[in-house]
């Protein structure tokens, strides 16, 4: 008798929480997806998991272990390969698209697709950058900051610059020893993009920027709480150094404007304080800045990890070392000897290390995923996306899928021998209206450093910790310590 009372409480607890298991399981998906009336039916296939966390905690959990891939094999697996899942990401509800038809499709309709990051990015990178501002506006500011990082001809007036950086730097960590890797790249990249940007080489100025920056990454990457201690505060007073500083910078021009001369050198900052839209209107200090911001951090964070990861992959593939470094070797030869240093034409010529690069950034894939969102209800392969919802774009699946790139996880630069990718399967700079503005930038940088990597150097990672895997969160990667030493008397 009192046994089975027991028994009964005892069950009666389980099946309760069972229930509200289930209730709370459910309860994310019924209050997004009700709303949406008949259209709910065509959701695509997925799950909004737990009220207000949504799937991030099986996203960051990937994220922080070995196989980061794991997240979307995980709805792979569950719903089939459709290529489109619902999900709740980052506070939104959202869909995630895998397969290259979906992303290219998605990158490239603006009609119905406009930018989409999250709230916490958008406070970070700026209300009036390109994430935050109209379409027009995007389009015009955009045109007007892409052309002078554009096209090869363009770059050739910075050639000079980066090689220059470039030989001093390694020069340096030869001399040094033991580095940071990713640390000191970044800060060479970053001294290249501020010299084009805001023609600043002024070395405190730039470690100092440098550094906020690397807070401010951390932020984007991280949960977005707002509060001391965590990573997302600790970034948002990056930024406001960070304003503070660009700050400084506009006054000081406004104030030396009308007396400098007119032949002076114009930097991307000059080009931004004159620019008038058809009413005649200038941009506002906050425009201005905001779209510093993203400029100054866009170009210099990603080209820094994939720098460094070519010559991770380069230095422990040592047939491709070679074959990289015979072509190399092989333009010093074929050049006239009154000419000192490369030229455009010359990093034209470098066939293999073109493969090289595109092959680190298909594996490295540092850019995993970009925000859309949703101006209408979309139909895409017969499924919906409703009005609002967040797409969320992901690269990463597509430049792993295996029936893409056989053996996906293998660096392999000769894959891309006698092959074009097929549309959408290759996204490392996105596509369409916003495809990546430093896209050729970066790759001439990369160029510029590996050639006189290949042709001089040799790098030793020492920390066998230092991780071959990329995480969202960069930490690991940072501590990445290297030793780059100078090859016996080589050529220049
Ligand atoms: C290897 C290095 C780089 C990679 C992998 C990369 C990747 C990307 C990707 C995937 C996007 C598209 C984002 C979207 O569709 O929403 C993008 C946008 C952008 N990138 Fe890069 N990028 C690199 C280097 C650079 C450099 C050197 C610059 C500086 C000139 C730069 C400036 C930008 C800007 C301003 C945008 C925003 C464009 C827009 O919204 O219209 N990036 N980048
Ligand atoms: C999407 O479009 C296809 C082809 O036009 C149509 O057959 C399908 O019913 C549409 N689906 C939805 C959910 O509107
Ligand atoms: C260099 C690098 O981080 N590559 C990663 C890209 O994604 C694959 C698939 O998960 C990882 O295995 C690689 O380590």
């Amino acid at each position: 008798m009192e046994l089975g009372f027991l028994w009964f409480v005892f069950t009666a607890l389980i099946g309760g929480f069972a229930t509200l298991y289930g209730l709370l399981k459910r309860a994310n998906g019924w209050f997004y997806e009700s709303r949406l009336g008949e259209k709910r039916y065509t959701l695509p296939p997925g799950d909004l998991g737990w009220p207000l966390i949504g799937n991030m905690w099986s996203f960051l959990r990937a994220f922080k272990s070995t196989d980061p891939d794991s997240f979307i094999s995980s709805f792979v697996h569950r719903y089939s390969r459709t290529g489109i899942y619902k999900a709740f990401m980052f506070g939104s509800p959202s869909i995630m698209v895998t397969l290259p038809e979906t992303c290219r499709r998605v990158l490239t309709d603006d009609e119905q697709f406009g930018p989409g990051w999250p709230i916490s990015t958008c406070e970070l990178i700026g209300k009036k950058s390109f994430i935050g501002i109209s379409y027009e506006e995007h389009k015009r500011l955009r045109r007007l900051t892409s052309a002078p990082v554009n096209g090869h001809e363009a770059l050739s007036i910075y050639l000079k610059y980066i090689e220059k950086t470039v030989i001093s730097a390694l020069d340096k960590w030869a001399s040094i020893g033991t580095i940071e890797f990713l640390t000191e790249l970044r800060k060479l990249t970053f001294r290249i993009i501020m010299y084009i940007f805001l023609s600043s080489e002024s070395d405190p100025i730039m470690e100092a920027l440098e550094r906020e920056y690397t807070a401010l990454n951390y932020g984007i990457r991280a949960m977005a709480i707002n509060l001391p201690g965590f990573a997302y505060h600790k970034a948002l007073k990056a930024r406001k150094k960070l304003v503070a500083i660009l700050q400084s910078v506009v006054d000081e021009r406004r104030e030396r404007g009308a007396s400098s001369p007119p032949t002076a050198k114009k930097d991307m900052m000059d080009a931004l304080m004159e620019v008038e839209d058809e009413n005649g209107r200038k941009l506002n200090d906050e425009e201005i800045i905001d779209v510093m911001v993203m400029y100054l951090n866009a170009g210099h964070e990603s080209s820094g990890h994939i720098t460094m990861w070519a010559a991770v992959f380069l230095q422990e593939h040592p047939e491709f070392f070679q074959k990289a470094k015979a072509e190399q070797e092989e333009i010093i030869r074929n050049r006239p000897p009154t000419q000192t240093g490369l030229s455009l034409k010359e990093v034209k010529q470098m066939d293999y290390l073109s493969k090289v690069i595109d092959e680190t950034l298909r594996v490295v894939n540092i850019s995993l995923v970009v925000f859309r969102e949703a101006k209408t209800n979309v139909n895409i392969s017969g499924y919906t996306i409703p009005k609002g919802w967040k797409v969320l774009v992901w690269f990463r699946s597509v430049h792993m899928d295996p029936e893409i790139y056989p053996n996906p996880k293998e660096f392999n630069p000769s894959r891309w021998e006698d092959y074009t990718p097929k549309a959408g399967t290759y996204l490392p700079f996105g596509a369409g209206s916003r495809t990546c503005p430093g896209n050729d930038l970066a790759k001439l940088e990369i160029s510029i450093f590996l050639h006189y990597f290949l042709l001089n150097y040799q790098l030793e990672r020492i920390n066998p910790g230092c991780p071959l895997r990329y995480l969202p969160h960069m930490r690991h990667t940072d501590s990445c310590l290297a030793r780059i030493r100078k090859l016996p008397s080589q050529s220049e």
